[in-house]
């Protein structure tokens, strides 16, 4: 073995896997991303292929200094520059993590129509309150209509915002006002959510936009569709069916496997399977089949964002997150995975074979070859569901003796909607974010931060995530988390109440007890990126923090990113004004001027900006100098040197 290779995980338990992957000769992505490094002309967003003259390379030159005319010279076929390619490669990845999370939202409002004219047994409206919040901003009818009348226009409203042509999305006026003017003035409120994913493919292809400015600008209106659209509309519309989200305690790693229960994971990103299968997981019916197998029950766990969804509700445990779900199945304890879209290795059918796992898909749009298909359908959700558990406890006997259960599971509060967040700081009858800006303005919280996003093979799994959050949260930056990041952080014990005394700074960790929260709150999966920007909304609105996103003291960051998804999600935190940091690698380096754009001069158009460090400690320092930028421009950034001056003063004394 290679000297000093990089840890591959810094977690124990998936340290202990993947050497048990390494004996067995099973492949793993850590070790494909050992076998083939990165192409390096791709990696700077310098590689089109576009149309069939290309595929072009444009890279920029190593090591030395272009001069104007070497620069003329570097060009595709149809003579796209290195700016040009670059920007396409940018904002098609901004399409495709949209498009992701957007066709989810709009699955989550076709089952809501179905669900509300009653066409799907197997779901009701659970909240209430949140359907009525949503006729108001979709401007549905109240007046004396029964809540399912109500559902179906809030229902089709929803789904009309995919289709729309003209006007803009209705989410956008959730925002502040300054930021919905700044959207206008710019051009970059979105119309249709279809309509500007679908202009960015046309944009892209061969000969049309060939102005990187003009590119970019697309990129940033197709995002806002995303955040303030299509995963707006997925939280939302999931929310009022399954329930929004309040405290709850988990627990995470895949020691949240069973020696002698049925295990079934639930792997993918859309919820509308899955709480159905928690339910059927209930039924005596089922629960006596797997007794009869000679298990002692049935025990689901969550992988990926479904884990993150059905935790924040129904506390479901998380086995683990994206890196992991190749290490499940090498535990030989899986005896099936479901999966549905997004996130899914297609390795996991092999490894299965290695083991007794069965992998089932169940989404028309994400088959696997070697996979069982058993295709969910909503208007029979309950058997659908009840299919997929028989499988695994019809497979529970077939468990075979190469069982590698780690010890390690950690235990966890999760369930920070926006709402909840609202209702602990203030109270059941005074639910505001007022303390929590007044805590920002007295110093004691020096801001707010979203850390968010992936697991990269890359990188050493969970390393950048864990050294970055523990960075913030001791210099007193409140953390918000969605998707993998956040089970990362989960994982090494930051979402309990006690992780504020032992992690955080001394101002945030008084806030924190006081109010009986952990320092690192987890918000959800990716789609729930959106009740961050709910979260910064609320801030604004609350008063004493400025009048638009831009002038909070926060930041966003994603350490280990992968997926387009990402990107999309950064790109509409920066344009909704926040400062965002991304680690492992950047995906537009091939050109100087577009990256220098996207990092400088998007500050002066949308008070938001991207950066690039791939070193977590580094990045934190980035984030906080952002964040005392903030707080000096707001006049609050004195508040904070008294605060410190207290703390060692109180230390002082406390020596005598
Ligand atoms: Fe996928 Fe959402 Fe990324 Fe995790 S964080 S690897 S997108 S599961 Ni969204
Ligand atoms: Fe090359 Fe232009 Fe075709 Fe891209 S679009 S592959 S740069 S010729």
């Amino acid at each position: 073995m290679a000297e000093e290779e990089k840890k591959k995980s810094i977690d124990p338990a998936s340290t202990m896997l993947i050497e048990k992957a390494c004996r067995s000769e099973i492949s793993l992505a850590f070790d494909r991303a050992r076998a083939m490094k990165p192409c390096p002309i791709g990696a700077m967003g310098s590689c089109c292929s576009n149309c069939g003259m290309g595929p072009c390379r444009v890279p920029l030159p190593k090591g030395k200094t272009e001069t104007p005319e070497e620069k003329k010279k570097r060009r595709g076929i149809c003579g796209a520059t290195a700016e040009t390619i670059a920007a396409r490669n940018f904002v098609r990845m901004i399409a495709g993590g949209a498009a992701a999370h957007s066709d989810h939202g709009r699955a989550t409002a076709e089952l809501f129509i179905s669900v509300a004219k009653g066409e799907a047994p197997g779901y009701k409206i659970k909240d209430e309150q949140k359907l009525l919040q949503l006729a108001l901003d979709f401007g549905v009818e109240i007046g004396s209509r029964s809540n399912q009348e109500i559902a179906i226009d809030v229902g089709k409203a929803a789904l009309a915002e995919f289709g729309k042509q003209e006007g803009e999305l209705l989410f956008l006026k959730r925002a502040p006002l300054k930021r919905q003017e700044l959207w206008r003035q710019k051009g970059v409120a979105p119309r249709g959510i279809d309509r500007e994913i679908v202009e960015i493919m046309h944009r892209t292809h061969t000969g049309v936009d060939q102005d990187y400015h003009n590119l970019l600008k697309q990129g940033v209106r197709t995002s806002l569709a995303d955040g303030w659209g299509g995963s707006m509309i997925a939280t939302e519309l999931q929310d009022i069916l399954f329930g929004t989200p309040t405290p709850v305690p988990g627990q995470i790693n895949l020691g949240v496997l069973k020696a002698d229960e049925v295990n079934l994971i639930i792997h993918g990103h859309e919820p509308l399977l899955s709480e159905v299968i928690v339910a059927a997981a209930q039924e005596p019916e089922i629960i006596e089949l797997a007794k009869s197998k000679g298990a002692k029950g049935i025990n689901l766990a969550g992988m990926c964002c479904t884990a993150n969804e059905i935790l924040m509700r129904h506390g479901v445990p998380l086995a683990g997150n994206f890196l992991q779900q190749e290490l499940a199945i090498v535990t030989g304890a899986v005896d099936a995975m479901v999966v549905d879209v997004q996130c899914i290795m297609e390795s996991l059918t092999d490894i299965a074979q290695c083991f007794h796992t069965k992998i089932i898909t169940t989404s028309a749009k994400a088959k696997i070859p070697g996979a069982i298909h058993i295709e969910f359908d909503e208007h029979r959700a309950m058997e659908s569901a009840k299919e997929v558990i028989k499988v695994a406890i019809e497979n529970f006997p077939n468990r075979g003796s190469n069982i590698t259960i780690p010890k390690e599971r950690t235990d966890l509060i999760a369930g920070f909607s926006h709402e909840t967040i609202n209702y602990l700081l203030g109270g059941l009858f005074r639910a505001s974010y007022r303390p929590l800006n007044d805590n920002i303005i007295n110093g004691r919280i020096r801001g707010v931060a979203g850390v968010v996003g992936c697991n990269n093979a890359r990188v050493t799994h969970n390393e950048a995530h864990i050294a970055m959050v523990k960075e913030l949260i001791k210099n007193d930056v409140l953390v918000l988390q969605t998707g993998c990041s956040a089970m990362a952080s989960a994982m090494a014990g930051l979402m309990v109440p006690e992780a504020a005394a032992k992690f955080a700074g001394d101002g945030l960790a008084s806030v924190c007890e006081a109010v009986g929260i952990p320092p690192v709150l987890h918000v959800g999966s990716c789609v729930d990126n959106s009740r961050i920007l709910m979260a910064a909304t609320a801030m604004v609105k609350d008063g004493g923090l400025g009048d638009d996103i831009s002038d909070l003291p926060v930041a966003g960051a994603a350490p280990e990113w992968m997926s387009e998804k990402a990107i999309s999600i950064g790109q509409y935190f920066v344009a909704s004004g926040v400062f965002t940091v991304f680690g492992v690698t950047w995906p537009t380096t091939g050109s100087e001027e577009l990256t220098n754009y996207m990092f400088k001069d998007f500050e002066m158009i949308y008070g938001g900006m991207w950066a690039f460090e791939p070193d977590p400690i580094q990045a934190a320092h980035l984030i906080i100098g952002h964040i005392d930028k903030k707080r000096q421009a707001l006049g609050i950034d004195k508040a904070r040197e008294r605060v410190l001056y207290d703390m060692a003063m109180r230390r002082e004394l406390e020596a005598v």
